[in-house]
């Protein structure tokens, strides 16, 4: 047996995000959002699933609050539907859909569990869509005017938070291979969002400043890692280019103020420009207080002439995969975060989310999901390697505390380290859930 041991100052914690758990998509005044229009198109979303009522959760955050004390955690990260709040994009709030998350945010501190906020989880409002979504620079504007509202209400209790969650997702995922909504599929749509979102984080970070002047602010972009099949350089340039979309093109404008430039060119060679405003980066590179970064998957890759934008072909470590087809690498979290640290300096580090998605269903009250375990367990030694190596990692948070609505595979895969029945929403906590409640309390496992 060997003790996989973390530091006593870690925070724990667990993730969600409003359009995947709440439901309630007409209550309470709520509009809809990019994502309700997206998942009612039909072929979008597999077997036609929607968040109408997801893991209602709106009507039931007492009872997940009360999983949450029951793990034991210390902070909850989740995301405030911007279409709740201020259901047209722009213009008056709507105190029904503030009070809901003033309830949860009573609620969580009463248990002594830290609300962590995400301000972008994906859910734009449709009525911004449909002025240019976030292609157009206005949309930066509402988004600045949203955040404002939000520090403002809650600023003086919630102390953490992160202004877009995954913005490769959010742009290039979205815009340019059409996966997720709007479900567009134009290289410069992708570009254009890409840099969008960055300018809005950064002007959210402004105003934090003068309204919560004691808070934390950062952002949580997604990253694997592709390690070279062998060390020709052709190999290592490859692996290099694939990773640069999802880490240096969301990274360098925030802590260097410049776009990798070899990427700009690349783009620029498929036909779409990165348009820059002046200001933009001194506006994107202003100073934050932690990275959060979201880890699920890596692979080998090595060079391939002609594959994709890149030529850079992903070979798959081995035939380890979760359910949803993701190859299992948890060493590339280890090296995706000592680059990150090496390349980016002492940024402390939140772990946002990582988790794993297998379909285990509930027998007679209980989830055997052991697969879950040991991918957290293989993950989580990673973490503790890399806090020894001098990293400062802050926090983990786990993805997910619920099954819930997985975008565009719908209610099919499972993330939750609860078990939820999108029927009669019960929820039934699975053996990683105790296991995880377990290290939190001992602060080490075995393996
Ligand atoms: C995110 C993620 C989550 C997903 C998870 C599994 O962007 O934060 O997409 O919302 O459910 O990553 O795919």
């Amino acid at each position: 047996m060997t003790t996989i041991q973390f530091p006593d100052n870690i925070k724990w914690g667990a993730a969600t995000a409003s359009y995947q758990i709440e439901g309630a998509a007409s209550e309470g005044g709520r509009k809809p959002s990019i994502w309700d229009v997206f998942s009612h198109t039909p072929g979008k979303v597999r077997r036609g699933d929607h968040g109408d009522e997801a893991c209602d959760s709106y009507h039931r955050y007492k009872e997940d609050v009360q999983y949450l004390k029951e793990l034991g955690v210390d902070m909850y990260r989740f995301s405030i539907a911007w279409p709740r709040v201020i259901p047209n994009g722009t213009g008056e709030l709507n105190p029904e859909g503030v009070q809901y998350y003033r309830n949860l945010i009573n609620e969580l501190i009463e248990n002594d569990i830290e609300p962590m906020i995400t301000l972008y989880h994906w859910d734009l409002p449709q009525a911004l869509q449909e002025k240019g979504g976030w292609e157009s620079r206005e949309t930066i504007d509402a988004f600045e005017a949203y955040a404002k509202a939000m520090f403002e209400e809650f600023g003086d209790v919630v102390s953490k938070w992160i202004t877009i969650n995954e913005p490769w997702c959010a742009s290039f995922l979205s815009n340019y291979l059409g996966i997720h909504a709007p479900g567009k599929t134009s290289l410069q749509a992708g570009v254009d969002v890409s840099h969008h979102l960055l300018v809005a984080h950064g002007r959210a970070v402004k105003v934090f400043r003068d309204v919560v002047p004691n808070g934390e602010i950062g952002y949580a972009p997604n990253v694997g890692w592709m390690e070279p099949y062998t060390d020709r350089q052709e190999d290592i340039d490859a692996c290099k280019r694939a990773m640069m979309w999802q880490k240096e093109w969301f990274m360098d404008p925030v802590f260097k103020g410049s776009y990798p430039e070899e990427l700009v060119q690349l783009f620029k060679k498929e036909g779409a420009d990165l348009k820059l405003v002046d200001g933009d980066l001194e506006l994107i590179s202003q100073p934050i207080e932690f990275m959060g970064i979201n880890y699920y998957t890596g692979s080998l890759g090595r060079y391939k002439e002609g594959e994709g934008l890149f030529e850079a072909e992903e070979i798959p470590l081995d035939n380890r995969r979760t359910d949803i087809g993701w190859p299992i690498y948890a060493d590339g979290f280890y090296r995706v975060l000592k680059d990150l640290n090496e390349t980016y300096g002492d940024v402390p580090i939140y772990i946002t989310e990582n988790g794993a998605c297998y379909n285990h269903e509930e027998k007679d009250g209980e989830v055997n999901d052991k697969e879950r375990i040991d991918y957290l367990k293989q993950h989580l030694a990673s973490i503790s390697r890399v806090v020894e190596a001098g990293v400062p990692i802050k926090g983990y948070l786990v993805w997910s505390l619920l099954d819930n609505f997985e975008w565009a595979f719908g209610y099919e895969m499972r993330f939750g380290i609860i078990h939820v029945n999108f029927r009669t929403f019960e929820r039934t906590p699975k053996d990683s859930f105790y296991w995880y409640k377990q290290t939190i309390t001992n602060g080490w496992f075995e393996v």
